[in-house]
């Protein structure tokens, strides 16, 4: 069960169909070998309708579990080892706390795809992200941390099993130690951080304020070698 691994924590690496081919996200896979406890697929898009076929070409390639992170319901694949079966609980648009859901959920089922169940709270980065616009909803603003944790909860008491605060991809600001540091307090589920993480300094101290999970995808597709960085914080 890929959820015994989040349990554990470490860091994450997110590839995005749209903007990585796929040998370029095989040899991503391949530099993230002992570093990068699971790889994150999916986007705001899908330019390229064969998203099941990169997962398959990925899954061959990948001895790290390929777990999706998907922006919409078209975003499954038998080929993945799970699917963070996301609801924007930050968000007051049906449409992304239960409509996509909804339309994924017989695939997933079919397929036998483990769905972990998770909040996804966007926190405000300084910009407007894709997942803010294409979801149509209001980050928390950065500065309250209490409306954060009140989410948080709200995620732990319906029964999720993650939370996944982001400051959306290519965030100008990353999500604040603060906020990190109240959400980790007050919950006991695998808590996420990505969005706007640009320097290995930024993944150790957001670590290190209370984030099982730090995701990097920009910073990585930027420059490859920012996986032989992190290895010295795993
Ligand atoms: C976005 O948290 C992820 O959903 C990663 O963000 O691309 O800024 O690293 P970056």
């Amino acid at each position: 069960m890929v959820y015994e691994v989040i349990k554990k924590g470490g860091i994450a690496v997110l590839i995005d169909p749209d903007s990585t081919p796929v040998e370029d996200a095989k040899r991503i896979i391949e530099k993230a070998k002992g570093v990068a406890g699971i790889i994150l697929v999916g986007g705001s898009t899908l330019w390229n309708a064969e998203f099941d076929e990169y997962m398959r070409e990925l899954k061959e390639a990948s001895s790290i579990p390929l777990v999706i992170f998907p922006g919409y319901s078209l975003q499954v694949s038998r080929h993945a080892d799970a699917i963070l079966f996301l609801s924007l609980l930050s968000g007051r648009n049906p449409q992304f706390l239960i409509g996509e859901q909804v339309r994924a959920a017989p695939l997933i089922k079919r397929v036998n795809l483990e769905a972990i169940p998770t909040a996804y709270l966007l926190i405000d980065g300084g910009k407007i992200t894709s997942a803010e616009f294409m979801s149509n909803t209001k980050p928390i603003p950065r500065d309250k941390p209490d409306i954060a944790v009140a989410h948080a909860i709200t995620a732990e008491l319906m029964g999720m099993k993650c939370v996944y605060m982001d400051a959306g991809s290519g965030a100008f600001y990353p999500v604040p130690d603060e906020m990190i540091e109240e959400v980790k307090k007050n919950i006991s589920l695998p808590l996420f951080v990505g969005g706007g993480l640009k320097t290995p300094q930024d993944v150790e101290r957001k670590r290190k304020c209370g984030a099982d999970w730090v995701v990097i995808g920009t910073a990585i597709e930027e420059d490859e070698d920012f996986l032989l960085a992190l290895r010295d914080i795993v």
